[in-house]
């Protein structure tokens, strides 16, 4: 008898791979089966509450969402999945045969309740950023797919993205805006990149965007969390600047060297 293979995301289309590579992002619709998603909420709901807050408060303080690291590619659970968005960053990044893509982190992601009292940082909008001068590595090629683990409509705080921005170049780390924002430094990006506004997606469904597309996401108006899971990957051969980073711990690590197979290893 054969194994029944594991359930994981499905391909992109070419339609879809066209889209990200002309707007720097692309809806995913239907991207997991329902079964794999009621896993992954229950997953995190497991971890972090039906609230959203009873993990432990993450040293990574950001206001955008309260977050919860998971087993990774280690997790047999979650590795067919993480596989699939190999196969599908792979195809997204369109670059040369030998270059596969690698696992860069995932995370779910709980936007909390802006009009409730939390534990916890997370309730805050996500200004629009973009995400490569974080990651501290030396080529961009990296993307994040962002996956709606329940009907999420706007008032929720689900994502935006400045179609083009990705074609802008670095636009600065996102804690150096000050008061302001990215467009305070940047007026030309309102004036060259439409705006999606902030989509609806159903249980199920995903986004893509690439590290250097300029996104973002309001603050959580309804009266629960906002359920996302996060993978990011880049390309295999992503060289780690030397810069610190608040994605990962670099003790021990060289100056430009490859990111290692063992925290990041090559997926699809
Ligand atoms: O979930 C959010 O509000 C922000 C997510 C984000 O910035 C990202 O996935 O790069």
């Amino acid at each position: 008898m054969t194994e029944p293979t594991p359930p994981t995301c499905r391909p992109v289309t070419q339609d879809e791979v066209d889209h990200y590579q002309e707007h720097g992002w692309a809806k995913l619709p239907g991207f997991l089966p329902p079964e794999l998603v009621a896993r992954l909420l229950a997953m995190a709901k497991a971890s972090m509450g039906a609230d959203g807050q009873c993990n432990a408060v993450s040293p990574m303080q950001q206001p955008f969402f309260n977050p919860e690291v998971t087993g990774g590619p280690a997790d047999p659970q979650l590795r067919p999945l993480i596989d699939g968005i190999g196969r599908n960053a792979r195809l997204l990044m369109q670059r040369h045969p030998g270059i596969a893509a690698r696992y860069f982190g995932d995370v779910f992601a709980a936007k909390l309740p802006a009009a409730r009292e939390t534990r916890h940082p997370g309730a805050g909008r996500t200004y629009y950023h973009q995400d490569f001068i974080n990651w501290a590595l030396d080529r961009s090629g990296g993307m994040t797919f962002w996956i709606a683990l329940a009907d999420l409509a706007p008032e929720s705080g689900t994502m935006s993205f400045l179609s083009g921005s990705h074609r802008f170049g670095a636009l600065g780390h996102y804690r150096t805006y000050g008061e302001g924002d990215i467009f305070d430094d940047f007026p030309e990006l309102r004036r060259q990149c439409p705006d999606s506004g902030p989509l609806t997606y159903v249980a199920g469904d995903a986004t893509v965007h690439s590290n250097l597309t300029v996104h973002g996401a309001g603050e959580n108006r309804t009266d629960g969390p906002r359920w996302a899971y996060i993978v990011m990957a880049n390309p295999s051969d992503v060289r780690w600047t030397g810069a610190p980073p608040e994605a990962y711990a670099t003790q021990g690590m060289a100056l430009h060297q490859k990111l290692d197979d063992d925290r990041f290893p090559v997926i699809g």
